[in-house]
């Protein structure tokens, strides 16, 4: 599976200068921010910039943030930006600070993704690429779609309460989109405008669950690429089980408190899954 992701796709080159902004949050990934920095930086993506948000890690994530962002905005250039928040606030207001810094500062598209190396930085051209060729609201680098794979190393239990979690928000909510946990996602400014993320209240995982039953209310043109998502290389997992416990009622309470938002006159068209990614483009 390596060869898929180690050379990325080469985009034409005014496809390379979109203004995207690339939203990492990060809790105690001082051994994973340099990596994953230089690899998205590195793709060759002129138009893209990195914002790390932090919340005080105690592992001084942010200090080497900063004197990461100190290196790469050189040239004046600023290519790297860190919002630091006072504590540990959780994922979904992380990244709703995130996006909304970036949508302030003008990126057309947002990107959102760990920092443990689970997602690809080899995905973002190709994610890139599909968004703009087929002007989707929203591409989700999904694991159950057909091409998709889970880390080998996931056990039978690990495999099944992902499956759960999905069917049962899945089916609670009514939504097509396959992979409803995955935080592996290129936005359209506008979707996210018309999302509201000031109405997002979710934390942990089900912060993903949230943006996708929005994106199922607001009559989204979705499209889900098959990824392979590897197991954090290093450091420790934030989402512990009292979180994934938290995630099973949450559902119920979200579907109730967005039940009135709906966006009229559009057809709701089916989410798409494209073919395989592959270092030479995409086959379908
Ligand atoms: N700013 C901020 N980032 C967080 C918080 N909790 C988690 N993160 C980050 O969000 C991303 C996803 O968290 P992970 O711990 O990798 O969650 P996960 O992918 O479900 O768990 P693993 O299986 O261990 O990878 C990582 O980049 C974390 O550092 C938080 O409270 N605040
Ligand atoms: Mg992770």
């Amino acid at each position: 599976m390596q060869h898929l992701i180690n050379q990325p796709i080469r985009l034409p080159s005014e496809w390379r200068q979109t203004p995207v902004t690339v939203v990492i949050p990060t809790y105690n990934e001082a051994e994973n921010l340099a990596g994953i920095s230089e690899a998205i930086l590195g793709l060759g993506l002129s138009g893209l910039r990195l914002l790390i948000v932090d919340d005080n890690s105690p592992d001084g994530t942010g200090q080497i943030a900063d004197e990461l962002a100190a290196s790469f905005n050189r040239n004046g250039k600023q290519r790297m930006g860190v919002l630091h928040r006072k504590g540990k606030g959780g994922l979904g207001t992380a990244y709703v600070a995130g996006m909304s810094q970036a949508l302030a500062e003008g990126a057309e598209f947002v990107m959102q993704m760990d920092a443990d190396f689970s997602h690809s930085p080899g995905y973002i051209p190709a994610m890139l690429g599909v968004i703009l060729s087929t002007g989707a609201d929203v591409v989700i680098g999904s694991r159950y779609v057909p091409g998709g794979s889970l880390d080998e190393g996931w056990s039978w239990w690990r495999r099944f309460l992902s499956w759960w979690a999905n069917l049962y928000s899945r089916t609670l909510l009514g939504i097509r989109v396959r992979d409803m946990t995955a935080g592996f996602k290129l936005w359209r400014g506008p979707a996210l405008q018309e999302i509201g993320l000031s109405s997002i209240r979710s934390n942990g995982y089900i912060f993903q669950v949230e943006m996708a039953y929005l994106c199922e209310r607001l009559r989204f043109k979705i499209i889900e690429v098959p990824i392979h998502f590897e197991d954090r290389r290093i450091g420790q997992s934030k989402m512990d089980i009292p979180v994934k416990l938290e995630s099973a009622w949450r559902v119920w309470e979200l579907a109730w408190r967005h039940r009135k938002r709906a966006r009229a006159g559009t057809t709701n068209e089916q989410p798409v899954a494209v073919g395989r990614l592959t270092d030479d483009g995409m086959r379908g």
